[in-house]
């Protein structure tokens, strides 16, 4: 966590961070950290991991809120800004978070929940000056950071990852894809994800490099800030180049001239957190004339494997294992496989996890002898390069680049009263990766499923809900009682 202070001592009258036209400098960022450290400390010299749960929409507050959290010794959670109150308690519960930051805005959301809980809502508009306080010391071990992620369990499991994880997942990337302090960013993606916080942010601020941030998703707005010159490094999901691309499709052909031209200032794009379909990375070259490097990682393990920066990119693969990262692909008896056999990916390094939240079962159960954990999805290495083959379980979900939990969606469903039974799938889809669908076993038949999608809003952020449905009489069961979703698929096809 010291690299991002170490930028501010660096780089003091570098812009890090311009957010909605404002420039905000390292010193700055350092200051108002330093501000919101000693309001979060209150009468305590060190919040010794309490954990500090934030609602704070990408921007200069965001970055502020994260540093002051791991300089006051928090540990940080951030929370998704589009989920409904029953998603965010979920979170806060299951850390015990006793504090909150936030902006003005979640103070409808949030404000009566915390404030019949006791729980301290910190509102940053409201915060006064305040003379700064000395800042604890915080060792590289100490837990930092606690990411929600969507597993085979119907609950969402909280990873936790310690300071010295983040400075190995960071420092790896800084060397493999050159980020230096004349690199400029856009961040696009959502800041509850290791993808914007790590990748994206904490890249671009470790490296003394500026951040520039939106305020939701536009690929006509995106589109324009690729084509402003003033950006080098561009991060995204599959699905926003898809997004992307959909958009420069309506331009005239002068303009398409143009943004090419333009496009040429980049020196790196980019993509990852599901697979990067081949015709994308090929229309995108065309667009752009950058061939995109795509990567593979895991909220438990950041980025993991990777195409080379300098070097062959190879359609279709996530290249080769990063410095300081061992990965080995093993059978189901742990053995490893031998080159061209398909085996699941096992990954051991500085940058693995610390352990999921209070689970300690879930976290024994997920590594496999000492250090190795186990990620659940298939590759096969073909000439050196590692092809992702897919997942081992049907019940995870990606969709817009997010992890989703089938078994999640389907308790929320089961407790619909016109629902007496569902399964839910992904399916393949060019724009989203994967569509979720159901499909369900209803208790009045006359029912309809598209009252559906405002009651699940009401229980699910709206990335995580539905967007077809198959209405059955009985769901497609082996002779164990388990639904087999291989058959649902074949249904919905
Ligand atoms: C939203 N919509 C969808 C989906 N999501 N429809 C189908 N499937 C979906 N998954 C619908 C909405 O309901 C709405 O329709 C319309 O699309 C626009 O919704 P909105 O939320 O505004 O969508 P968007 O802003 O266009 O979002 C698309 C997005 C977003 C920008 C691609 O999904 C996104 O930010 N994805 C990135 C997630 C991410 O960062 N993942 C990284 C985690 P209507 O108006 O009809 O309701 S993975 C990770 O961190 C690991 C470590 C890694 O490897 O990177
Ligand atoms: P998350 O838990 O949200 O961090 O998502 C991690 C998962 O995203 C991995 O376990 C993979 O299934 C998937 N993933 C990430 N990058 C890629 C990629 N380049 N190709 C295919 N799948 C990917």
């Amino acid at each position: 966590m010291y690299r991002c202070i170490e930028s501010s001592h660096l780089y003091p009258q570098k812009i890090a961070v311009v957010d909605r036209g404002e420039s905000v400098t390292y010193q700055q960022l350092a200051n108002e950290s330093a501000r919101l450290a000693s309001h979060l400390l209150d009468t305590s010299d060190d919040l010794q991991e309490a954990r500090i749960a934030f609602m704070v929409p990408p921007g200069k507050h965001y970055v502020a809120s994260l540093w002051a959290i791991w300089r006051a010794g928090g540990v940080a959670v951030p929370l998704c800004l589009t989920y409904p109150l029953p998603s965010l308690q979920y979170v806060i519960e299951d850390t015990g978070a006793r504090s909150i930051l936030i902006t003005r805005a979640f103070e409808p959301l949030l404000g009566e929940y915390c404030a019949h809980q006791g729980i301290r809502l910190l509102i940053l508009e409201d915060l006064s000056e305040q003379d700064s306080v000395m800042l604890p010391d915080i060792s590289s071990q100490r837990r930092a950071l606690i990411l929600y992620t969507s597993g085979t369990t119907s609950k969402p499991k909280g990873v936790v990852t310690t300071h010295a994880n983040i400075t190995a997942q960071v420092t790896t990337l800084i060397d493999a894809w050159g980020w230096n302090a004349s690199d400029a960013t856009l961040c696009v993606l959502p800041l509850h994800h290791v993808h914007g916080i790590i990748n994206v942010v904490s890249c671009s601020l470790f490296a003394g490099a500026t951040c520039y941030f939106t305020e939701s998703f536009s690929a006509e707005e995106v589109f324009q800030w690729l084509t402003s010159n003033k950006l080098s490094v561009f991060m995204a999901v599959p699905t926003i180049y898809y997004k992307l691309i959909t958009y420069w499709e309506t331009l005239s052909d002068l303009e398409k001239k143009v943004a090419h031209e333009k496009m040429m200032a980049f020196r790196l794009m980019v993509c990852g957190s599901a697979a990067l379909p081949v015709t994308v990375m090929e229309k995108w070259q065309t667009i752009s004339g950058l061939l995109l490097l795509e990567r593979y990682g895991m909220t438990e393990i950041g980025m993991a494997i990777s195409n080379p920066y300098h070097g062959e990119r190879r359609a279709g693969y996530v290249g080769v294992p990063l410095a300081g990262v061992d990965v080995k692909l093993v059978d189901e008896q742990g053995t490893p496989v031998a080159e061209g056999e398909p085996g699941e990916i096992l990954i051991k390094g500085p940058n693995v996890f610390l352990e999921y939240w209070q689970n300690p079962q879930a976290t024994t159960e997920s590594f496999r002898e000492v250090g190795w954990f186990c990620t659940g999805d298939v590759a096969v290495v073909e000439n050196g390069y590692y092809r992702i083959m897919g997942r081992m379980s049907m019940d995870i979900i990606k969709s817009g680049g997010y992890k989703i939990s089938a078994l999640e969606i389907e308790e929320v469903l089961r407790t619909h009263p016109a629902v007496d039974d569902c399964a839910v799938i992904g399916m393949p889809d060019e724009e989203w990766g994967e569509l979720i669908v159901a499909a369900l076993v209803l208790k009045e038949t006359s029912f309809d499923t598209h009252t559906l999608q405002p009651w699940l809003r009401e229980k699910m952020a709206a990335y995580k809900t539905p967007r077809k449905y198959l209405v059955l009489p009985e769901l497609p069961r082996n002779a164990m009682g388990k639904v087999v979703k291989s058959s649902l698929k074949q249904l919905f096809a």
